[in-house]
């Protein structure tokens, strides 16, 4: 599957608040959205995996890929497009041989990191947080836009950026030479979330 990921939408339910996931994807992608991740931390297996269900039934219908955050068991039993890792998941090597035809994200703030990534077989990777955010509990220092550069630089599959990235600060992202941006506070927590994702998409194309 080739994959477009110049906007990633990764989901986070304390910024949803009482709205219907399947909603706000579905104006997400209507909206220029072009890849999902599904993020929930501290929820329960079932209610992780009911939310995937979910969320599936709306990325199928657009044609949008749909990657589960952390969990290969959940995008297994859900079938869904991929799944996304760090460094405390299971290791890259074992994540690609239980789905060796899925598309698997590896998280990466240190060149180390990258060279992992794709010794093991990543199919893309995140580089972040690029600058600090709260939405992330307990995230790493940020790269900003010198390291994000360097790492984008020597990085031979498709790369996103990640952390506080906004509208105002989406071109500068872009032109350290990533494939695409990954946001999860600038759509989620917008106003609008429809003119949130136009404005990003025309940014960052
Ligand atoms: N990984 C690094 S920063 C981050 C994750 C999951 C959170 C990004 O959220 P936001 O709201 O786009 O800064
Ligand atoms: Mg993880």
């Amino acid at each position: 599957m080739t994959v477009d990921y110049t906007l990633y939408l990764a989901t986070d339910h304390g910024l949803l608040g009482d709205r219907d996931v399947r909603q706000v994807v579905a104006v997400a992608i209507e909206n220029g959205v072009s890849v999902v991740q599904l993020r929930e931390k501290g929820e329960s297996t079932r209610a992780f995996h009911e939310a995937g269900a979910a969320i599936l039934s709306v990325t199928r219908h657009y044609g949008v890929p749909l990657i589960i955050n952390d969990r290969v068991d959940i995008m297994l039993a859900l079938d869904a497009d991929g799944v996304h890792i760090g460094r405390d998941d299971l290791p890259l090597a074992t994540v690609r041989a239980l789905a060796p035809d899925k598309i698997i994200g590896y998280s990466v703030n240190q060149p180390e990191h990258l060279a992992t990534a794709v010794a093991n077989g990543a199919d893309y990777v995140g580089f972040g947080p690029v600058f600090s955010t709260t939405t992330k509990v307990a995230a790493s220092a940020p790269l900003g836009l010198d390291g994000l550069r360097e790492l984008a630089l020597d990085c031979p599959i498709p790369c996103v950026a990640i952390g506080g990235i906004q509208v105002e600060n989406a071109a500068s992202v872009v032109a350290c030479g990533v494939s695409g941006c990954c946001v999860i506070s600038a759509i989620l927590g917008a106003p609008d979330v429809g003119s949130a994702c136009q404005d990003l998409r025309r940014t960052i194309e």
